[in-house]
């Protein structure tokens, strides 16, 4: 395996809904794979048994109103077990890892979706993570109606999915103005596009990241 001289890398995949974090997920494995680098993938909220639970707790459809501090200290709390077991330790053999979501999302979907002040998600990442970031965030952006459209055919909805469409709209809004003030550390990829276009995005964005 190549580890980059050691240096392991932090890559995050973001997104609403029916985006194609999953497809792009795989290309991006295989891509670096192919390079002979160790990659680690795994996702949020997830990644973990504890985390994993919480998860299924977040995602499943319930009577009972879900109040937003709860969800935030909920995504967090998975999030601190998933950096203390999975993330760290890759990252620490010089393994590459790859996330489905991290705090971005949190941003976006707390912060933007369900309006909670972003100086306290900034509290809570600072405890939760310390000084960790990822090297770099692939945004992947689509009219929210569109990726709604594209993830209806898988079935059963979750709560999230089940939120109106105004809700991904903030989402989309906050991951976008996130991306578009760090270009540094984000890569704001048209997700609307056909795969192949999509994945020549993400190609170079790799190939500037391992240069
Ligand atoms: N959440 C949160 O609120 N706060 C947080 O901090 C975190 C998460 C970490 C679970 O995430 C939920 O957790 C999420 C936010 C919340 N909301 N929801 N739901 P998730 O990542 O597991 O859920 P998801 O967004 O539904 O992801 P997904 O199931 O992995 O879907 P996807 O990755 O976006 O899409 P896909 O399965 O790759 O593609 C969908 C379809 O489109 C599929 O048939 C593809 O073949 C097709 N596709 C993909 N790309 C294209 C292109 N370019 N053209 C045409 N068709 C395409």
């Amino acid at each position: 395996m190549r580890a980059t001289g050691g240096q392991g890398r932090f890559l995050v995949l973001e997104g609403t809904e029916g985006v194609g974090k999953s497809t792009n997920l795989a290309f991006v494995r295989q891509w670096l794979e192919a390079r002979g680098l160790d990659v680690v993938v795994t996702r949020e909220p997830g990644g973990t048994p504890l985390a994993e639970e919480v998860r299924e707790l977040l995602l499943a459809p319930r009577e009972e109103t879900v109040v937003p501090t709860a969800e935030l200290l909920l995504i967090f709390a998975a999030r601190a077990q998933h950096l203390a077991q999975v993330i760290e330790p890759a990252l620490a053999r010089g393994a590459w890892v790859l996330c489905d979501r991290f705090t971005d999302a949190t941003y976006a979907y707390q912060g933007g979706g369900r309006g909670l002040d972003t100086g306290v998600i900034a509290q809570l990442e600072t405890l939760v993570q310390g000084e960790r970031r990822p090297d770099l965030t692939l945004v992947l952006d689509i009219e929210p109606a569109q990726g709604l459209a594209r993830a209806s055919r898988r079935g059963a909805l979750d709560r999230f999915e089940s939120e109106e469409i105004a809700f991904f709209e903030r989402v989309r809004a906050a991951y976008r103005a996130r991306a578009q003030a760090a270009p540094e550390r984000y890569a704001l990829v048209d997700a609307g596009l056909p795969l192949a276009d999509v994945q020549a995005a993400i190609d170079a964005q790799l190939t500037v990241l391992l240069t």
